[in-house]
């Protein structure tokens, strides 16, 4: 049975605001950090119960509101091949979260144990980690609390990056297994990757120095690590490294900001010298945007598109080269916020698809393919290898030395890539050995496909669950007649394209728009969010203050 006594006790400590409704969204729970105690409790709870649930596997929890402003926090859950949660127990950490007193509570518990078929005398193990968030400490205490209510193992993985926990879970949970995922702790990460990124580098000279721009969050300790495990492999310049001073996360500066504005943060002017590789990270460094100056010190952003442009042609090269083609096929997924000339480029070359925004849905279509490329625009993203794929990798014969390289670097890469979620670090090494091998400069891959003036912006409403989309979110259901108004104006504009979607993180509704020229999407851009407000506008009733 669940002990009710020790749950019922420690849940009281850690009451539920009334009249806030909290959800599971996009990216966990997400909202100003002084309201999530009783979520964190219960996420704790939760957590055990989804171990149980999977035979005792190790569950990971993460503190975080990565790309959000500094008094915000979160929390996600990571199933056990370091994934993000099943989307059926999303529903589960919803619903449990607005039990409104502790007894609805332990009667949510008991309806989900029962419902779920969950044998309670199975262990419960649980691993977590927090951004450098300030309350970060106080909510890992109340998950700790939740965790020990109900008796599971916690480890505390401390201050990291998302995806170095996420790496955790699943290096935990393979640990002497064929699957075998690699050392289960930060230094194992570090190992792994760098090895591989020493062996794919080994015949090409030292890159120039890369700045990196840490957000002012948890990637500026965890790449100062890697630096010390890259050696001269790499030269790497951290700036907006600033993990404690108050109110500097994501603030002007990470890879949301470059993104969104387009442009370079004011805190590396005069730090990033024309033709030089810049690159931000977000506030856990699961996100990373490129970017360089030309020599007329014009600003030129390489996002998550431009990324998979330049991976896709390095792996399907390799694939080829390896003589492989005939056993790997390789595919892309994007989201609707790809840019049109993008999604162009890559067709021409290989399978795309397009998903609904979030990593889960990109991750699961990727799985599709025997080697599937997915990065989202905003630069979430990561490339995974089969089972059957890094099996065939292990076990072909190649006939030539050309063969013999191409297929040693596949392996590498296997190595070398956080397959378990977007991995900002990680991406970065990857793009580096990818410049490396072609010689390229910012400007070079730049030029692969030139982007379709774009812009991005958000509506604040009342309540963003109006909003409903359907085709990927790329067209709205809800409110009825919304999107006949849209396609009217789009029709207007040469080249046009221009799509509205709640965001799943923040209590906006977002309004993308394409054209062929930049005043024109700007101008598409907000007369769709013209259009969006006269709807739906407003204060949003469950933000709290
Ligand atoms: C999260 C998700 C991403 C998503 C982003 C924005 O990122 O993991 O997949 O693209 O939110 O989502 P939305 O537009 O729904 O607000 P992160 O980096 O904030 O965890």
């Amino acid at each position: 049975a669940l002990p009710v006594d020790s749950i019922r006790a420690l849940s009281d400590l850690h009451p539920k605001p009334s009249n806030l409704k909290f959800q599971y969204g996009t990216a966990g729970f997400r909202t100003v950090a002084h309201v999530l105690d009783s979520v964190l409790f219960r996420v704790g709870v939760l957590a055990a119960l989804r171990s149980k649930k999977l035979d005792g596997k190790t569950i990971g929890v993460m503190v975080t509101a990565s790309h959000n402003p500094e008094q915000d926090n979160g929390v996600k859950l990571v199933d056990p091949r370091g994934e993000m949660l099943e989307a059926s127990w999303e529903i589960h950490a919803t619903a449990l979260s607005n039990a409104q007193t502790t007894d609805e509570f332990i009667g949510e518990l008991e309806k989900l144990v029962q419902t779920s078929k969950i044998d309670l005398s199975k262990p419960a193990r649980v691993v977590y980690a927090r951004d450098t968030r300030p309350s970060g400490a106080a909510l890992v205490s109340s998950l700790e609390d939740g965790i020990k209510a109900i008796g599971a193992e916690g480890r505390n993985a401390g201050v990291t990056t998302t995806p170095v926990l996420h790496y955790l879970v699943r290096a935990i949970n393979t640990k002497g297994t064929k699957e075998s995922y690699g050392e289960d702790s930060e230094e194992g990460y570090f190992l792994k990757l760098s090895t591989a990124f020493k062996k794919l580098v080994s015949t090409r000279q030292t890159p120039s120095a890369l700045v990196i721009d840490c957000a002012n969050g948890v990637g500026a300790p965890i790449a100062e690590r890697l630096i010390e495990y890259l050696g001269n492999s790499l030269p790497l310049v951290l700036e907006n490294a600033s993990i404690t001073t108050p109110g500097a996360l994501n603030n002007s500066c990470g890879a949301d900001y470059v993104k969104t504005t387009q442009k370079l943060p004011p805190s590396l002017a005069g730090r990033l010298q024309p033709g030089q590789r810049g690159c931000s990270l977000d506030g856990d460094a699961d996100r990373l945007m490129y970017f360089y100056l030309d020599e007329r010190n014009q600003f030129h952003m390489l996002d998550g598109d431009k990324i998979a442009a330049l991976v896709s042609a390095f792996i399907v090269e390799l694939v080829k080269t390896s003589g492989l083609d005939s056993q790997i096929k390789v595919g892309v997924v994007q989201t609707a916020y790809a840019n049109g000339a993008s999604t162009k480029y890559l067709s021409e070359r290989l399978p795309v698809k397009c998903v609904p925004t979030g990593v889960k849905h990109l991750h699961h279509a990727a799985e599709h393919y025997n080697i599937g490329i997915y990065f989202e625009a905003n630069g979430h993203g990561t490339v995974l290898f089969s089972q059957p794929t890094q099996d065939v990798l292990q076990s072909y014969e190649p006939s030539t030395p050309a063969q013999s390289t191409a297929l040693e670097h596949l392996r590498n890469l296997n190595q070398l890539i956080n397959q378990t979620v977007g991995d900002a670090l990680s991406d970065m090494l990857l793009v580096e050995v990818v410049l490396a091998h072609k010689a390229y400069s910012g400007a070079e891959w730049d030029s692969l496909y030139v982007d379709l003036p774009n812009r991005l912006v958000k509506v604040v409403v009342a309540d963003r669950n109006q909003v409903k989309t359907e085709d990927a979110e790329r067209r709205l259901v809800s409110p009825v007649g919304l999107q006949e108004k849209i396609n009217d104006l789009v029709r207007r504009y040469d080249g046009g394209r221009s799509f509205v979607r709640p965001s799943g993180t923040e209590d906006v509704v977002r309004v993308y728009a394409e054209a062929s020229n930049k005043a024109q999407s700007d101008e598409l851009a907000f007369r769709v969010a013209g259009l969006v407000y006269d709807e739906c506008g407003g204060n949003p009733a469950s933000r709290p203050k």
